[in-house]
């Protein structure tokens, strides 16, 4: 198969902020990298998009949040994540997101936060530093 080990990613708009320029371009610049993208749309639930990471079976959850409500989404979705056993997917977050908030979302399972400006290279290394393709031979 063509895809066969390529890096599945969902880009995700959680909340209720329409600020999707940002997925937009991720979205594009990850395609660009040779990944697989899917885009989940705006105004996802945190159980929408833990079911479209489960249906695409993804290798990366990135969820894009200009709203101010990370705090609140964040851990429900690595809650979501735990339930459905996907310790081998790898979340980032990215958008408005306070220095002082870094921590707590590295607390519940965030990987990587990247705020306005990250240059789109600094993205693509450290997803394919840090990803484990679920399909790959050990
Ligand atoms: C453009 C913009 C808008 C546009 C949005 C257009 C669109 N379709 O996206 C419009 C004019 C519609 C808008 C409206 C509003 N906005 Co506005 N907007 C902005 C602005 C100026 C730039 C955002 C942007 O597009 N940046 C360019 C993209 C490429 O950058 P980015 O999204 O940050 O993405 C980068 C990183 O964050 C990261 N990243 C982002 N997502 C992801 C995802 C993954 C997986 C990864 C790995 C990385 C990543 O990588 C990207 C590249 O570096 C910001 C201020 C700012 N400087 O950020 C305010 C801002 C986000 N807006 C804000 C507000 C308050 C609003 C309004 C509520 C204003 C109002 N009262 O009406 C409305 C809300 C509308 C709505 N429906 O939600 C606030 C949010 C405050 C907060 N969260 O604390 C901001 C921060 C302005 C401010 N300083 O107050 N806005």
């Amino acid at each position: 198969m063509a895809n066969e080990g390529r890096i599945r990613v969902l880009v995700a708009k959680p909340g209720l902020d329409g600020h999707d320029r940002g997925a937009k371009v991720i979205a594009r610049a990850l395609r660009d990298a040779g990944m697989e993208v899917i885009y989940t749309g705006l105004r996802q639930t945190p159980e929408m998009v833990v079911n479209a990471a489960l249906q695409e079976d993804v290798d990366v959850i990135g969820m894009s949040i200009l709203s101010g409500a990370h705090n609140a989404i964040v851990p429900r979705v690595a809650e979501l994540m735990k339930e459905n056993q996907m310790d081998d997917v790898l979340m980032l977050v990215g958008g408005i997101i306070p220095d002082q908030d870094i921590p707590g979302l590295k607390a519940v399972g965030v990987k990587g936060v990247f705020q306005p400006g990250t240059p789109m290279d600094d993205i693509v290394q450290f997803i394919r530093a840090n990803v484990k393709p679920h399909d790959a031979v050990a």
